[in-house]
């Protein structure tokens, strides 16, 4: 396609590559994705990916520092290492990266995007290891979102890291929040991004939440799509933010929604939160 000279490669009318330039102009619109903060992988079929490319052509193979061979020959589109969020939706084929990885796992394969020659998210191993682990829990996974959600930043410092006492704040601070995320928040200790030995912590705490908060830093989030992850780390950024706001007011809360009222709320919404959220 042209339009006044200019290729626009029929990628970019994909549903799955909007989406993403949307999602990440909204993200950084939100205050959460500064500079180059920030990462996602969506998990795509063949049948998504074919109608717009030629996936024999491979423009660049990238050997990955670890193989991921539980995700062999999958195809994912992810944001580039370095690359602004508020950038994307303006400059797609230079930010995101359309990958393939290899039969072995060993390598992925470029298939459009990264046009000046970037890399893939630093997080990639993160990305792909809490791909794996949340695809043993939910066949119909696909999103893994990175961000650093400011009010939830703000949280880790001022309350304690615990995840039952954790993720009790947050669900008594919106009535909707246990709906979200019954299954409550993973919180790993303070570890250097980017590394193997991160990627392995997340993935971990994947098997079990949704939502997994690096403290001081962000939050993953593993949806069914990219509106489900963002929607779910949303839900914790609001709470997070009315937390701060109670905080804020002299004496702090003067009530909050009781562990009556809660498992109440998960007995009408058909949820089950895990007992040991309630220890009394
Ligand atoms: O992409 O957010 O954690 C930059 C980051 C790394
Ligand atoms: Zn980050």
């Amino acid at each position: 396609m042209t339009t006044e000279g200019k290729y626009y490669h029929p990628i970019l009318s994909a549903p799955f590559v909007t989406n993403i330039m949307n999602t990440t102009y909204d993200m950084w619109k939100m205050g959460w994705d500064e500079l180059n903060g920030g990462n996602i992988s969506c998990l795509l079929t063949e049948e998504e990916v074919n109608p717009y490319i030629d996936i024999t052509n491979v423009l660049r193979t990238i050997e990955l520092e670890l193989p991921i061979t539980e995700l062999a020959g999958k195809y994912f589109l992810v944001t580039g290492s370095g690359k602004y969020f508020r950038k994307v939706i303006e400059k797609p084929e230079e930010c995101l990266a359309l990958l393939r990885l290899t039969e072995d796992g060993k390598s992925v394969e470029l298939l459009w995007g990264l046009s000046d020659g970037g890399r893939p998210t630093s997080e990639l191993a993160s990305h792909f290891m809490s791909h794996t682990e949340r695809l043993k829990q939910d066949p119909n996974h696909r999103v893994i979102m990175h961000t650093h959600a400011t009010n939830l930043i703000a949280m880790t410092f001022t309350h304690d890291l615990d995840e039952v006492s954790f993720t009790r704040t947050l669900w008594q601070m919106c009535t909707e929040c246990l709906v979200v995320f019954p299954e409550g928040v993973g919180i790993l200790p303070w570890m250097v991004p980017g590394t193997f030995e991160i990627g392995q912590e997340t993935a971990r705490k994947m098997s079990e939440f949704r939502l997994v908060i690096w403290p001081h830093h962000g939050i993953f989030g593993a949806g069914k799509s990219i509106d489900e992850a963002f929607g779910l780390i949303e839900t914790v950024e609001k709470a997070a933010k009315v937390y701060h706001l109670v905080n804020a007011h002299q004496g702090g809360a003067k009530q909050v929604i009781t562990d009556q009222e809660l498992l109440a709320l998960a007995e009408a919404f058909n949820v089950e939160p895990s007992k040991r959220y309630f220890l009394n």
